[in-house]
């Protein structure tokens, strides 16, 4: 194997040795309680604020002070579309429902000009605390991977010289993955690890009686909820408080989640530790309000749930869907789904909610890399979901992780036999397998001495498999020469950023490798 990464500007590294460190403790009996864990030792204004120098403890919440909490949403990716920044509107009506005075900054549509208006936007809320959150950290497109992390630590460093006393912390997917990396590399006071909305609150809650930080610099801490990663939610996101109409229009789609975690153990995946690996439902009919909500104030057509795995356990699914087509809403859905478990029933079900297409968790369709990513299916169920799926007139989208673990020339070209013989409505294959801390896969090579854990961090590293790393390339763009609706983001979108905002303004809604002939 071999682990490429790609070049990078210098801020970009791993940053290692981590300034703060993770623990878990027991759940609470009761109350809101928060590990905190220190990596600095030092006493400063937020080791009053947030705790004890050192180990875990617990405080029951108050009736917090009314803080001004400025929540700035960094991502400015907009392929292959603009997303709203559902995790930051999470934690803003976490913190809004616990009665603070929240605004937010969304960077998404600013371009280069999102220092000047978050500049104004501090200056003028004046906040006491400014939320970061973080959704990528690069876009995992090998061989021309792109990274976020000078952009995020930009966004930092501004909200540190135009507002010096707020305190800032930060979360998100991309901060949970390397949260130490970001830490030290934003100057953060403090990080959130994994779910946002209690951990948050209870954080502003303890902040010192004035509010304010006292010019130094606090301890670095990092902090996660005890009960698990990723609580499940109780208050509704403050999604009012984005643009929902421009992301409608030129994202092609609100989204929605209808429950977090992820049972299954794939050797390169991240989402357990992003969400847990305890699978927990929302209550279905509170989703589909949601979605009413959406679709009737907002005039909302089409959804992306943004779920990990919608279809399993299939019972949630099905509640989902039952509750859905209950109410006869004239919307439209795009979800995640796993081969296993996609049963004609279900997809009959979905179609009738109003799913119109599915990204298929599929990664591979050859059994020695299937088992070699870890995957809980074999390639015949790859076949039977997808005529369940085709039966049921859902369009559909095989995601591939070509070039890793077990992968030869002759798995590619099976994989790829396979995955013509399914007749999809498009395939979007990434290249090479971008490795994080902790996963099954990383630890495993680890332990065999072929990458050290300090080597993956914030700059990405791809696991390419011996056998096809120098051809891996040559062979994608023939695939994508042969086939015309293959998609390489690491190669070429085949979409230019034009091309979409033009469907978009023509008011196309739903992902766009729909439209791909095939
Ligand atoms: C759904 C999804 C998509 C959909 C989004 C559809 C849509 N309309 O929303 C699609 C397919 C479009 C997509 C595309 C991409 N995605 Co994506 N996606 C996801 C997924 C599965 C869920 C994201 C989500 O909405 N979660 C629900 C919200 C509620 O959770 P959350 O954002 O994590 O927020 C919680 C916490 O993080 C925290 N929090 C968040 N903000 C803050 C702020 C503060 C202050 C605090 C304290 C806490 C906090 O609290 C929140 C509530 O609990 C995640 C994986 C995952 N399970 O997280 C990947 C993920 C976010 N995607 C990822 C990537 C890389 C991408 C792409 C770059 C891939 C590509 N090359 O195309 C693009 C980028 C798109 C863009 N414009 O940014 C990576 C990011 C990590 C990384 N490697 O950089 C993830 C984590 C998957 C992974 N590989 O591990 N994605
Ligand atoms: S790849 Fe999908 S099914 Fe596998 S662990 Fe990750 S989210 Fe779960």
């Amino acid at each position: 194997m071999s682990t490429r990464p790609p070049a990078l500007p210098p801020r970009a590294d791993g940053h290692d040795p981590p300034s703060g460190s993770v623990r878990e403790v027991e759940p609470p009996e009761s109350g809101v309680a928060v590990s905190v864990s220190n990596g600095s030792g030092t006493d400063t204004a937020a080791s009053a604020a947030l705790g004890p120098a050192s180990g875990p403890y617990r405080r029951r919440l108050d009736a917090p002070r009314r803080l001004r909490v400025l929540i700035v949403a960094t991502n400015q990716e907009s392929r292959p579309d603009p997303v709203v920044p559902l995790g930051a509107a999470c934690v803003a009506g976490a913190a809004r429902t616990a009665g603070h005075d929240v605004a937010v900054y969304d960077a998404c549509f600013a371009g280069e000009a999102w220092s000047d208006e978050l500049a104004d936007r501090l200056r003028a809320f004046d906040p006491d605390v400014v939320g970061l959150s973080l959704r990528n950290v690069d876009d995992v497109a090998w061989p021309a991977a792109h990274s976020y992390v000078d952009h995020h630590v930009a966004v930092a460093r501004l909200v540190r010289c135009v507002a010096p006393r707020a305190w800032l912390v930060a979360g998100g997917s991309a901060f949970t993955l390397f949260p130490e990396a970001f830490l030290d590399a934003l100057e953060a006071d403090a990080g959130v690890v994994g779910g946002g909305e209690t951990v948050f609150v209870e954080l502003l809650a303890r902040l010192p009686a004035a509010g304010r930080r006292e010019g130094r610099r606090a301890g670095p801490r990092i902090v996660r909820d005890p009960r698990g990663v990723a609580g499940a939610s109780e208050t509704d996101p403050a999604i009012d408080l984005f643009d929902l109409d421009r992301y409608a229009r030129l994202g092609g789609a609100l989204n929605v989640q209808t429950r977090r975690g992820c049972g299954f153990t794939c050797s390169y995946c991240t989402y357990p530790q992003l969400e847990g690996s305890r699978v927990r439902p929302y209550d279905a009919s509170r989703v589909v309000s949601h979605v009413e909500r959406l679709h009737r104030e907002r005039g909302a057509t089409h959804f992306f749930v943004v779920d990990n795995v919608f279809n399993v356990p299939a019972r949630a699914a099905l509640d989902f869907c039952e509750t859905l087509a209950e109410r006869r809403l004239p919307v439209s859905w795009t979800a995640y789904v796993t081969p296993l478990g996609m049963t004609a029933d279900l997809a009959a079900a979905m179609a009738r909610a109003g799913c119109r297409s599915v990204e298929i968790g599929t990664e591979a369709a050859h059994p020695a890399t299937l088992a070699a990513l870890g995957k809980p299916f074999q390639p015949e169920d790859v076949e039977r979901a997808c005529a369940a799926l085709r039966a049921a007139g859902i369009r559909y989208c095989h995601s591939l992780i070509l070039g890793g673990p077990g992968e030869t020339p002759e798995t590619l070209d099976r994989t790829a036999e396979l995955i013509d013989r399914t007749r999809p409505n498009a395939v979007v294959a990434m290249l090479g397998v971008r490795l994080y801390r902790d996963t099954p896969l990383s630890r495993s090579l680890e332990r065999e001495g072929r990458i050290r854990r300090v080597d993956i961090g914030l700059r990405p590293v791809f696991y390419l498999s011996e056998a096809t790393e120098d051809r891996l390339v040559d062979w994608a763009r023939a695939r994508a020469a042969a086939r015309s609706n293959w998609v390489f983001p690491g190669l070429d979108w085949r979409l230019a950023d034009e091309t979409r905002d033009q469907l978009r303004r023509r008011g196309v809604k739903g992902p766009l490798w729909e439209l791909l002939p095939c």
